[in-house]
């Protein structure tokens, strides 16, 4: 935030006679508060703490002031409230489950208004090609992050209360977790950090005890500048959203935007973006990844983390429910993973989360029923459909509805199955539900060391060209492989229609910092490991989502990865059960374990590699890398794609 205390005078000044503080002395702000504090003790804060409340209620003018606790009770008393103004919709065919439905304009993440604040634009972002638009976020400098601030931020909490949530991403007290403050005008995001993040006293208690850093985090729903908020249940300002971080500040401002990684500040803007650059600084990863442990049939156990941009089945593959006999899969985390080498080098991770924020459509009883068990206590949809008999509905369920039930879809209007044009929910409607209600959660989930990952996977929507599974040949060219990610768009961003985009680690939208620093980072990940004699993690990329000539998938998917699971064992086991490809490493054919499947596999077509597809791939792979990273692409990855390019072409 700017320094409140010399710059907020500034507009108050020239919109004298509008704000009430217009003829106090900022210094002496304690005279010009105009605030009720209605729960908790600032003055037993420590001062750090007490500053941010009262630079930001100076600059917000809430009326009231609420010191979360993260209690049952007042968990119960803002749901009321919610009820109350319409924001949430109770859904009695479920225990403590409710839906939200929000303006039609705040339905994703705004990736074009999204910015990085740094000193200098080649700390935050590569330098494009001269006349090519920079895809790998957006900087904005130090002047400009002020400004939009206090062009939004003044007395947008007016009649308001303002939430103050002390949260941990990570187990409280964690070695590998960080805390963080969200101050916010929305108490639907108050009840969604409390199931996304550790949040309440505990964790105050924490920042007092250990006197630890708290990433900074301000949130409001925002005025609209004509006074008026469209929609009164739920309060947002889409013409002005921004959504800030200031990395050398460990701080987070978003305005605007109530909705999903927009608001809930401990998600996308810390875990990834302010959580790189703190990963970055002291040595470790924070990605975009779910983490999962699968048991095999003789009893070892494996925990694999995997990188899919965002709606390509993260959630699916972290809960799937086996197909081979004997497999277990336990879920750790579906959305990121914070991974840090321990004393011995062996890389460790947790799941900064305390809950899923799922994409709902196309989530069900036969995709994932994990899932399923597990939204139906103490979730928050947002906007999905709901039913007549209390429960809700989204594009995947059909064959839940029961005779007689009627359907609303996501805007309020009556909805019919087999007749209406339009989705009943939105295509990027979310559950937000506590990990703990998975049924598959795995038991070391909240271990503080967190978990040993023997193998890191990448991968995306790839209709054509790019087989099931192949293993790198060595960590830089995992390295590589996972910087020339490409993935079909989906509905979790503002993107239109479908195309095939570069999704590097599946962090194009979450970088804190330049993506080709970012690389380097990972590249020196391994000279890490190799100090502490450890090993590092074997890599692959894998697609689930290739199709056939007629547009038909060519691999089922779902439960039936875990024969690909089963391979990428083998590997990590050691075992040679691979063939060399220009690409990389793929099963040998005995290797992939095709018994008892349902439906013929076409194993030729599912695993070809073709010299013009792969060559193309990496005419386009150079050309992004020309275009987006520049002089800032660490040579050992241009070398990688200069030695994939002379394999490819020397194929028949
Ligand atoms: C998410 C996303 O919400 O990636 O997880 O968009
Ligand atoms: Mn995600």
């Amino acid at each position: 935030m700017p320094q409140l205390i010399e710059k907020v005078y500034t507009p108050f000044q020239k919109n004298a006679g509008h704000y009430a503080t217009t003829t106090s002395t900022p210094s002496k702000f304690n005279n010009v508060r105009g605030y009720t504090i209605v729960n908790g003790d600032i003055n037993s804060l420590p001062l750090k703490v007490k500053n941010f409340i009262e630079e930001s209620a100076l600059l917000c003018q809430p009326d009231k002031i609420h010191i979360c606790d993260g209690s049952e009770i007042e968990n119960e008393i803002f749901t009321k409230s919610l009820l109350e103004a319409g924001t949430l919709i109770p859904l009695p065919k479920y225990q403590n489950c409710y839906l939200a439905r929000t303006n039609p304009a705040d339905v994703a993440r705004v990736e074009s208004k999204t910015f990085i604040c740094t000193p200098h634009r080649e700390q935050a972002v590569c330098t494009p090609r001269p006349g090519i638009q920079g895809t790998l976020g957006h900087w904005i400098s130090p002047k400009d992050y002020d400004d939009a601030i206090m062009n939004r931020f003044p007395g947008c909490m007016k009649g308001r209360t303002m939430y103050v949530v002390p949260f941990s991403m990570g187990p409280v007290g964690s070695p590998l977790s960080k805390v963080g403050i969200e101050i916010t005008d929305s108490q639907y995001v108050v009840c969604s950090m409390r199931i996304m993040t550790r949040m309440g006293s505990l964790v105050m208690d924490e920042i007092i005890k250990n006197n630890v850093d708290f990433v900074k985090c301000l949130h409001s729903v925002g005025t609209p500048e004509s006074g008026k908020v469209a929609m009164e249940s739920w309060p947002c300002d889409p013409d002005r959203v921004i959504i800030l971080h200031k990395p050398e500040n460990n701080e987070i401002v978003s305005y605007g935007s109530a909705y999903g990684g927009n608001a809930i500040l401990g998600k996308k803007c810390f875990a990834l973006r302010i959580g790189s650059t703190i990963a970055q600084r002291e040595g470790w990863l924070a990605e975009h990844m779910l983490i999962l442990g699968v048991t095999c049939p003789n009893g070892t156990k494996k925990y694999i983390a995997a990188a899919f941009p965002s709606a390509c089945g993260k959630t699916n593959l972290a809960m799937m429910t086996p197909t081979l006999p004997g497999y277990k899969i336990e879920c750790v985390g579906d959305d990121i993973a914070w991974m840090k080498f321990d004393a011995q080098g062996q890389l460790r991770a947790i799941n900064p989360e305390n809950g899923f924020f799922g994409v709902a459509p196309g989530t069900s009883f036969e995709t994932n029923p994990n899932a399923m068990e597990t939204v139906v206590r103490d979730t928050i949809f947002t906007n999905v459909a709901y039913t007549s008999d209390g429960g809700v509905f989204w594009e995947g369920l059909e064959n839940t509805i029961k005779p007689g039930v009627t359907i609303t879809d996501w805007l309020g209007n009556p909805w019919e199955l087999g007749v209406s044009k339009t989705p009943a929910a939105h295509p990027n409607s979310r559950f937000c539900s506590p990990a703990s209600n998975c049924p598959i959660i795995d038991d070391k989930w909240e271990d503080p060391e967190g978990v040993p990952i023997s193998a890191i996977l990448f991968g995306g929507r790839r209709p054509e060209g790019v087989p099931l599974i192949y293993e790198a040949m060595n960590w830089q060219h995992g390295v590589f492989i996972g910087s020339a990610m490409r993935s079909e768009s989906t509905a979790a961003a503002e993107h239109k229609g479908k195309v095939i985009m570069h999704d590097p680690m599946a962090m194009r939208p979450f970088f804190g910092y330049n993506f080709g620093h970012y690389l380097k980072h990972w590249l020196e990940m391994e000279e890490q490991c190799n100090k502490l004699n450890g090993t590092m993690p074997k890599v692959f990329h894998v697609n689930w989502f290739r199709k056939d000539k007629n547009g038909k998938f060519l691999w089922p998917g779902y439960g039936e990865n875990s024969r690909v699971l089963d391979w990428i064992l083998k590997r990590i086991d050691g075992f040679d059960c691979y063939d060399e490809t220009p690409i990389g490493y793929v099963p040998t054919p005995e290797s992939l374990r095709l018994d008892n499947l349902k439906s013929q596999i076409n194993l030729k077509e599912l695993f070809s590699i073709e010299r013009e597809f792969w060559l193309k791939e990496a005419e386009q792979i150079q050309t992004y890398y020309d275009n987006q990273v520049g002089t800032d692409l660490p040579k050992q990855i241009q070398q990688q794609l200069n030695n994939l390019k002379a394999r490819v072409e020397k194929m028949q």
